[in-house]
């Protein structure tokens, strides 16, 4: 197996994968990409909704591309349980919330994205009553984040608190994603112990690498 993740340097969705990876040891490519325009793009070729990360085999023509960043991160943990940190903690109830947790800070992750993008409409097309919707999507979403933070057993948000799991990969991701857009300078003023949980597991090696960096995106091609 040669592992190709297509994926943009600023991607939450991506940095999933690519922390899930790199944490189980699993070689690969990174194809870099920006989705949002119309050539530099493989990604409406190999998933119909024109999004990335998509999860190759490059040693496998039969392979079919793996798509949308919570299937790929199944797709690694379930295919690589072996290899490496499980990711999971082995218990149905507790992997079911971690998985519930991940679909929150994607939720995230795609309001920020939205709110971005309705802001950055020109004025007079612009909807505050859309991107207020967006932000409060984000907000409630940064409260919960807060209080899993302070309700943990131990230095991992899930169970007994004793392994990292994908919950974990995702919060920093999302939480990572925002700070990095700048649009919420005072997430640190207000939630004082998330940011101490974040910027801890954000030293760790495969998220310190792997942080958010923008690329030159030309948003009149997606507005
Ligand atoms: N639910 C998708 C969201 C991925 C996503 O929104 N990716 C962005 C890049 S960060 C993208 O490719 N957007 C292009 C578009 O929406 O057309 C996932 O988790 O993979």
């Amino acid at each position: 197996m040669v592992f190709k993740l297509v994926s943009a340097t600023p991607s939450p969705f991506a940095r999933i994968n690519r922390i899930a990876m790199l944490e189980k040891g699993i070689p690969f490519e990174l194809q870099t990409e920006i989705p949002w325009h119309k050539s530099e793009t493989v990604t409406p070729k190999y998933n119909p909704l024109e999004k990335l990360p998509i999860l190759f085999d490059t040693d496998d023509s039969t392979f079919e591309p793996v798509y949308d960043s919570a299937h790929i991160q199944e797709y690694i943990v379930q295919k690589f349980a072996s290899q490496g940190p499980k990711l999971l903690t082995g218990d149905l109830d507790l992997d079911l919330k971690a998985r519930q947790i991940q679909v929150l800070a994607e939720g995230v992750m795609d309001a920020g994205v939205l709110e971005f993008f309705e802001l950055a409409r020109p004025e007079g097309s612009r909807s505050k009553e859309w991107a207020e919707r967006q932000a409060r999507k984000v907000d409630g979403g940064f409260r919960a984040f807060d209080q899993m933070v302070k309700d943990r057993k131990g230095e991992w948000l899930v169970g007994d608190g004793k392994v990292m799991t994908i919950a974990d990969i995702a919060v920093v991701c999302a939480v990572g994603f925002l700070d990095f857009q700048g649009a919420r300078k005072e997430w640190k003023g207000k939630y004082p112990e998330l940011v101490k949980w974040f910027e801890g597991v954000d030293e760790r090696e495969s998220f310190r690498g792997t942080r958010p960096v923008m690329f030159d995106i030309q948003v009149k091609s997606v507005i």
